[in-house]
């Protein structure tokens, strides 16, 4: 049986996590969340590809090229989650089910974060939880393919 693959993609700045702002963002690195999370898929026998950019173009290919290889998405497409009409069409249009995640507790902040172009798309929103936001989300999807049943 062939492996299953999920996709988690990460927007605009999240590359700088671990280096500025902990108290809102934490002391984790990127490449630390990544491998996490890696780690905790490969658990339940999935792959996990990461892919992390500033460019919302190169982060709507990704979402398309996902079509080709992922059964799902997990995504905090980081303040893009309240701009981007573009990336909600993305996900929308590739029809793969997908988990938003955020590190930090959006509704909690200002308000132009309580509002997400992405969550009706999305099979639901996690939003405070830090690094286990990413693995919550992992386990959402996992659930929702039928890989964790319990
Ligand atoms: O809480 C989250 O995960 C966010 O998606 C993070 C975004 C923010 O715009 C969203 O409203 C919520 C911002 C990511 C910025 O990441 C930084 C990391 C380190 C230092 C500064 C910014």
């Amino acid at each position: 049986m062939a492996t299953i693959e999920i996709l988690l993609i990460n927007g605009p700045n999240l590359n700088l996590l671990g280096t500025r702002e902990p108290g809102i963002y934490g002391t984790t690195t990127l490449p630390d969340i990544e491998a996490l999370a890696r780690q905790h898929a490969q658990k339940y026998g999935v792959e996990l590809r990461a892919f992390q950019s500033n460019h919302e173009g190169d982060l709507l290919d990704a979402i398309h090229a996902a079509r080709q290889y992922a059964a799902g998405i997990v995504i905090n497409a980081g303040a893009y989650t309240h701009t981007s009409i573009a990336m909600r069409d993305a996900i929308s249009s590739v029809g793969l089910p997908a988990v938003e995640i955020h590190l930090s507790n959006v509704h909690a902040r200002e308000a132009f974060r309580h509002h997400s172009y992405l969550a009706a798309v999305c099979l639901g929103q996690i939003s405070g939880f830090g690094v286990n936001s990413y693995l919550l989300g992992i386990d959402a999807l996992l659930r929702h393919l039928g890989v964790l049943k319990e």
